[in-house]
């Protein structure tokens, strides 16, 4: 029944929800019926847009009597492989399993948001706020990096403990690193693509 169905993976090299799906398909050991498709190629890219609209991955694509089913979400995908191919139990790990990490993200997200506000009210207790603020943001985001072992996700971790080490570096040592507003900076922006990224994706869960 299996050998009827096909399945390909739509995914990018440096992504690391695919990483994450791609983890749980090499822990399987079903590699050799999932057929990877790197978006990044134009023939795949394009199929993937024709059929969802956007080019988010991964997704899972599901040919199976007659139907062919585009399957997003990194944990839909793992949850259906395991459920399909393993022992049917929710998969483990932090960012994927929606496990105690996944459910402290938007608490840490909208933390890290009121701590940099606060930093911009109080001025004068600005550095220890917009410390902790990093440090939340730090914490989230090697929290995901950690689940993901993607790549982006790995960089941005980077970037966050760089950008506390530099307000804790300002704050408690009084030196003054002439790159600290462009970590500032940095931070915003990541945040607000971040914000953007999860509106979409609700936005895109909402229709049927
Ligand atoms: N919640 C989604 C997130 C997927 C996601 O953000 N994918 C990124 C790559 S890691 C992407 O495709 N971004 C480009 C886009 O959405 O067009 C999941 O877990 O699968």
């Amino acid at each position: 029944m299996q050998e009827d169905t096909k399945f390909s993976l739509y995914y990018t090299p440096l992504c690391g929800y695919c990483t994450m799906v791609r983890r749980t398909i090499a822990r399987l050991g079903i590699e050799d019926q999932i057929e990877l498709r790197d978006a990044n190629q134009s023939e795949h890219g394009e199929a993937l847009f024709a059929a969802r609209g956007r080019h988010t991955v991964p997704v899972l694509r599901i040919e199976e009597e007659g139907k062919d089913e585009w399957m997003p979400e990194s944990r839909d995908i793992m949850r259906y492989l395991e459920t399909r191919f393993g022992d049917g139990q929710p998969p483990r790990g932090g960012g994927g399993g929606g496990g105690f990490f996944d459910r402290l993200q938007m608490p840490v997200t909208i933390g890290m948001w009121l701590l940099f506000g606060a930093g911009l009210i109080f001025s004068n207790a600005q550095q220890p706020l917009w410390f902790a603020a990093m440090a939340l943001g730090a914490l989230r985001a090697i929290s995901r990096a950690w689940a993901t072992h993607g790549l982006v996700h790995v960089g941005i971790a980077g970037l966050f403990v760089l950008g506390a080490g530099a307000i804790f570096a300002r704050w408690q040592l009084g030196v003054d690193l002439p790159w600290w507003w462009a970590v500032y900076l940095f931070a915003g922006v990541l945040f607000a693509a971040g914000l953007a990224l999860r509106l979409r994706a609700r936005r895109e869960q909402s229709p049927a």
